[in-house]
């Protein structure tokens, strides 16, 4: 039985050399193994017509979550499962593969395929992503009984258009249900503005008993929008764009949200468990994701250079994982990032690596609580330049 480790450390090791730089840091959480509560009870083998009893009450439902970069797709599904396992940045990100996070609560089986953003040509040329950008999207819906538009209502000169990708994928497969899900409410202060990016996102297509309560806010709103000021411009902005071509009419349903405060999120986690239809579950209960640690490794470095890193360079970096094992129930492992010059291996690591161990802390939380074990975990650098030199 494995179990339980009950304090917090953090431990650097930093090894400078003239073109290597070296973070060590390991970090350990409060946590309980899953073989704990599977070998706690000892209970006998289930009979074999419990078996199938068991699976015949199986519920699962796969959720596409589509939209652009930075809506907030990955922070939506790690705060609705409560489970960190999507990396999530600040800034746009390179994901070329959609993530899958699975998760399991009594009978149902929620998978969500977290889907890279939708991006321009322009983006993909940008930002050198390859085609398969694309196609993983589409591979993703493809699996998908239900998609959700998550939509970031935060930035005021976006918000008032699905993006015209997202519109195709929903006229592409008009026979999957649809939600709209308005997220980063927590940046709006007018719920007036809300209302009215409900009404324009849809169509005006609130109708039914489901939305009776929207709809009733939204005639009183509007007999009150001839008594108020200019103040706010957002009824005059959104006027063009009723029944406009750049939103959707068949969404079943409408929430909002703010990922990152929880608000709203319960909400749409037991409108999932609801429409979750009796199926067999495709993963065991204590399945999280179907990618491989290294990969999942990989994707969180790259979302946190990101982060710290200014403009462009976190996109011309090559992390890749150079070293992985898990013993006694802790995980080792290495991130090697190749920089394309010693001038921006410099910049990574920052003054007396202090950029570097900051990057390093911050991946190993992340993989504390993607993992639920201790990590030891270390990210070293070197100059593309050196490599060529020595080969
Ligand atoms: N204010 C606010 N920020 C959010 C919310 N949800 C996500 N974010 C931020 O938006 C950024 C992008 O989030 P991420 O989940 O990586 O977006 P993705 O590219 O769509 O997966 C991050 O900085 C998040 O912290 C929210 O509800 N409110
Ligand atoms: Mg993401």
């Amino acid at each position: 039985m494995t179990f339980l480790l009950t304090n917090i450390t953090n431990v650097y090791k930093a090894s400078v050399s003239t073109n290597k730089f070296l973070i060590c840091c390991m970090q350990s959480r409060f946590y309980a193994s899953t073989n704990f509560a599977k070998n706690a009870g000892e209970s006998p083998l289930p009979l074999k017509d419990e078996v199938v009893e068991k699976l015949n009450e199986q519920k699962s439902l796969s959720i596409a979550v589509i939209g652009v970069p930075n809506a907030g797709k990955s922070t939506f599904i790690n705060n609705l499962i409560n489970h960190r396992v999507c990396p999530t940045s600040s800034k746009v990100h390179t994901t070329r593969k959609s993530n899958k996070a699975i998760y399991t609560t009594g009978q149902t089986q929620l998978v969500f395929y977290d889907t890279p953003g939708l991006v321009t040509q322009k983006e993909i040329n940008k930002h050198k992503l390859e085609k398969s950008f694309k196609s993983s999207y589409r591979h993703a819906i493809q699996h998908a009984d239900m998609i959700a538009v998550l939509h970031d209502v935060s930035n005021s000169w976006t918000r008032k258009q699905l993006h015209p990708t997202v519109i195709d994928s929903l006229k592409a497969y008009p026979q999957l249900p649809s939600v709209l899900i308005l997220n980063k409410i927590d940046a709006i202060k007018s719920k007036r503005i809300t209302l009215e990016l409900i009404r324009i996102l849809t169509n005006n297509t609130l109708s039914g008993r489901k939305h009776n309560k929207i709809n009733k806010k939204l005639r009183l709103d509007e007999s009150k929008k001839e008594e108020e000021s200019l103040e706010d411009k957002s009824h005059f902005e959104f006027e063009d764009l009723h029944n406009s071509e750049s939103n959707w009419s068949n969404f079943s349903d409408v929430f909002l949200v703010s990922s990152i405060t929880g608000n709203g999120l319960n909400k749409v986690h037991d409108y999932f468990i609801e429409k979750a239809k009796p199926c067999s579950w495709k993963y065991s209960s204590d399945t999280f994701t179907d990618e491989a640690p290294e990969d999942l490794i990989v994707d969180s470095v790259k979302a946190r250079l990101l982060d710290y890193l200014p403009q462009e360079i976190p996109y011309t970096l090559e992390p890749a994982i150079e070293y992985y094992n898990v013993d006694r129930n802790t995980i080792y492992a290495s991130v090697e990032v190749v920089c394309p010059t010693k001038r921006i291996e410099r910049l990574i690591c920052g003054e007396s690596n202090g950029r570097l161990r900051q990057i390093t802390e911050r991946v190993t939380s992340d993989l504390v609580e993607t993992f639920g074990k201790p990590i030891s975990f270390t990210i070293s650098t070197r100059p593309k330049e050196k490599s060529k030199e020595e080969d």
